[in-house]
């Protein structure tokens, strides 16, 4: 066959961040930036003859490109089988889904999440493994390294293939089926959630609900799941085509990139329910009729009411939650008498334990909650998951969550994050925290005691594998902390991330202003870190 073998030179940025590579668009148009690196992928991945590989991505531009691109270069690397969704489409639960129920050996995702798109946006791959999560560190480091060795790459020269045709093709001997993107996800969350009891609810002429996806990904997920599978009105699901360029838009849910539907559930008679998902699908925003659900309290109150799923029934096993997730989650797991596991950020920690059965609801402060149904946060899962409690409950969102806090606290959280600042400048502020560390315990603060300070480091109970510095940490006696990390995601300069975390226990306190009542640990970590010297800014990009 006229396979071509193409001589190239290793690209020095093609180190794997928190979810695999990401770069503008124009980074990954340069020649044989991604042949270099989906090269070095199957390389590093090994024994890809006869195996079954599973792609799609969110639909951002340069999808169809990339995907062509990959079939080309899968083929030569012996491949026996490709499934990819029509049109390359995938969520990036849905490939996780895919890939395990067809048993297939991994799967390429194309996606660079919520980062913006179109030409001048950005771009992204990475790998998913067998059990259909992100590819551990052990794997994304040994492709980093191989994409630093790489002499040449091999591709077949032929024509693009169909990507719209559902049904099989073959290139060479390799199958090729294009399978509908929704089906196998829609199934799976029927087999998941009791969809009579939220069918009931959402037709019984009063309940209210808005999706939001952000003319992303989830639209045609939304629209299957939500308004035919579950009878909600035609219109519940809002910018729900998905678009090569999200429509300019941010598709991140949270506070700031997601307005129209923050102010609509705040409107005097807005919505009971309102939701929304990012790019790729894997993300969810939860808020009720006046009240934004932080990430942090929907994972708790989720583990708290899981045994009204019927997918959950039975208990959890235990709870996981990335080391900045606000520890709201932590006193669930205590009255559950179940463990809770305390991972870096980034989803691929979470595989081990959800394939050692250790831990069966996951999840992170940035909009990503999930369980052991796959290997990825998964939006329209959480979504659902929250129907299902309401739907029981028959309470408001806002009822739910103030007899949460009335039950087990309130852990006042936020986020402030710091875009797009010098990498120089973010790197020092790094170094001279790490260089405090040591002097900090016991030192009083604003009247918080400094209890502990260090750099986290994650010592996985499963494989033994050590992720060291994840993570800049001071915790104080009364179970406050203050984190500061930088985003492994960012495609431009340095994103510093500040977590800020009070825990409150007096049931006269539990309904305050989030920012008011952080205000004096907020001012505490400027004057720890210097953020506003080292990033010269006066306030954050992004608070959530
Ligand atoms: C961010 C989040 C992290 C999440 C990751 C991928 O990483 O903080 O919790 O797992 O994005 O999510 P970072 O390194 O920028 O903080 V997604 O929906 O962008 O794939
Ligand atoms: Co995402």
């Amino acid at each position: 066959m006229p396979i071509i073998n193409i001589t190239s030179q290793p690209f020095t940025d093609q180190r794997p961040g928190t979810s695999g590579l990401r770069k503008r668009v124009k980074v990954f148009q340069q020649e044989h930036y991604l042949e270099n690196f989906v090269q070095a992928m199957f390389d590093a991945i090994g024994n890809t003859r006869n195996q079954t590989l599973v792609i799609g991505g969110d639909g951002r531009f340069y999808n169809e490109t990339a995907i062509q691109t990959i079939v080309k270069m899968a083929v030569v690397n012996g491949f026996k089988r490709l499934i990819i969704g029509q049109h390359g489409l995938l969520s990036t639960p849905a490939a996780s889904c895919i890939i395990r129920k067809y048993q297939a050996f991994g799967g390429v995702i194309l996606s660079a999440s919520h980062n913006p798109a179109g030409p001048e946006g950005d771009f992204g791959i990475k790998f998913n493994i067998r059990n259909g999560g992100p590819a551990p560190e052990s794997i994304t480091e040994a492709i980093y390294q191989l994409s630093q060795k790489i002499s040449s790459y091999r591709i077949f020269e032929c024509e693009d293939i169909s990507l719209s045709d559902i049904g099989t093709q073959y290139l060479q001997d390799m199958q090729i089926d294009i399978i509908d993107p929704v089906t196998d996800y829609a199934e799976m969350m029927a087999n998941i959630f009791d969809f009579p009891a939220i069918r009931a609810l959402l037709c019984n002429g009063r309940f209210q609900m808005r999706f939001d996806a952000m003319h992303a990904i989830t639209g045609p997920y939304a629209k299957e799941i939500l308004e035919k599978r579950l009878g909600a009105e035609v219109g519940t699901v809002i910018n729900g085509i998905p678009q090569a360029d999200f429509a300019g838009g941010h598709p991140d849910p949270n506070l700031t990139y997601a307005p129209e539907l923050v102010a609509e559930l705040f409107a005097e008679n807005g919505p009971d329910f309102g939701a929304a998902s990012d790019g790729d699908g894997d993300r969810n925003m939860i808020l009720g009729h006046g009240i934004f659900v932080t990430p942090s309290d929907s994972l708790a109150i989720m583990a708290a009411n899981a045994d009204l799923v019927p997918a959950y029934q039975e208990g959890l096993k235990g709870i996981a939650r990335s080391m900045p997730t606000s520890q709201a989650a932590d006193k669930v797991a205590k009255s559950l008498n179940i463990p809770l596991h305390e991972t870096p950020t980034g989803w691929k920690f979470f595989g081990n334990l959800l394939d050692a059965n250790l831990a069966t609801l996951c999840g992170e402060e940035s909009f990503g909650t999930g369980s052991n149904h796959i290997r990825e946060k998964d939006g329209l899962w959480a979504v659902l998951f929250w129907l299902n409690i309401l739907a029981v409950r028959q309470q408001s969102v806002l009822d739910i969550v103030r007899q949460h806090w009335q039950k087990y606290g309130r852990n006042y959280y936020t986020r402030h994050d710091y875009e797009e600042i010098p990498t120089n400048k973010a790197n020092q502020l790094i170094e001279r925290l790490q260089l405090q560390l040591p002097q900090l315990p016991g030192q009083k603060m604003n009247g918080y005691i400094v209890k502990y300070a260090d750099n986290f480091g994650y010592h996985d109970p499963v494989d033994n594998s050590i992720a060291e510095n994840q993570g800049i940490r001071i915790g104080f006696t009364d179970g406050c902390r203050i984190i500061f990390r930088l985003s492994g995601t960012g495609t431009q300069g340095a994103t510093l991330r500040v977590y800020i975390e009070a825990i409150e226990d007096n049931p006269d306190k539990l309904f305050a202003d989030t920012q008011t009542r952080l205000q004096d640990l907020i001012e505490l970590a400027d004057s720890l870190a210097g953020i506003k010297l080292f990033t010269g800014r006066n306030a954050p990009t992004v608070i959530t």
